[in-house]
């Protein structure tokens, strides 16, 4: 699939807590690392934008089960456990987002994350030009899945790399389904070996 120069890659919160042996750990979610450490690579080489969000909670918030929310503690800022996956390798240059920061919201959304500088996503692809997103990371069928409704519905064209995105499945086949409704919300799919380079 040929990528436009209207792009971006959008590295979804591969961090030590969402991978095997973390508190919220998606079996299996390190697989992601290498076609997305290919996909990168591939950007940067292009000229073409990467962004990787973080899940980034305050020790209190309502997203944690203790408080209210669904989940065990996860990606509280500046623990080991938000850290990118060790093996990950963001190419200089790469757009740092930070989410899950409100302490009244899940904030599964990458729409709902922001930059060092406070500048959210959406700003920051229209100050980018970019028009179509290409998305992986953790987890299908959460922040991959609320990522890319958000973006259709902002009116981006969204393409998920189907090899470089692993999900929960607290109910089994919420991965799946999760795809399946990316899809009728008309996301397209490709893995990280279908990239070809812009034309010019
Ligand atoms: C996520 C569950 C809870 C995700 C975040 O990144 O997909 N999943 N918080």
């Amino acid at each position: 699939m040929s990528v436009e120069r209207d792009t971006a890659l959008l590295i979804v919160d591969v961090q030590n807590d969402f991978c095997p042996s973390g508190a919220l750990g998606v079996p299996d979610g390190d697989r992601v690392v290498e076609p997305l450490n290919r996909a990168a690579e591939f950007f940067a080489a292009a000229g073409l934008p990467v962004l990787a969000s973080r899940d980034w909670h305050p020790p209190v918030t309502k997203h944690f089960r203790q408080y209210g929310g669904s989940w065990p503690v996860h990606c509280v800022q500046g623990s080991a456990g938000a850290e990118f996956h060790p093996d990950l390798r963001l190419p200089s240059g790469t757009v740092l987002l930070f989410k899950g920061i409100d302490p009244e919201r899940d904030s599964y959304s990458a729409f709902e994350a922001v930059t060092g500088e406070g500048v959210p996503l959406a700003a920051l692809l229209t100050s980018l030009g970019v028009r179509h997103l290409y998305v992986g990371g953790l987890a299908t069928d959460y922040c991959v899945n609320f990522t890319a409704g958000d973006a259709l519905r902002s009116g981006l064209a969204v393409t998920v790399l189907t090899d470089a995105v692993v999900g929960v499945d607290v109910t089994p086949g919420d991965s799946v389904r999760a795809l399946e409704e990316m899809k009728q919300a008309g996301a397209r799919f490709c893995t990280v070996d279908d990239l070809t380079p812009p034309s010019s």
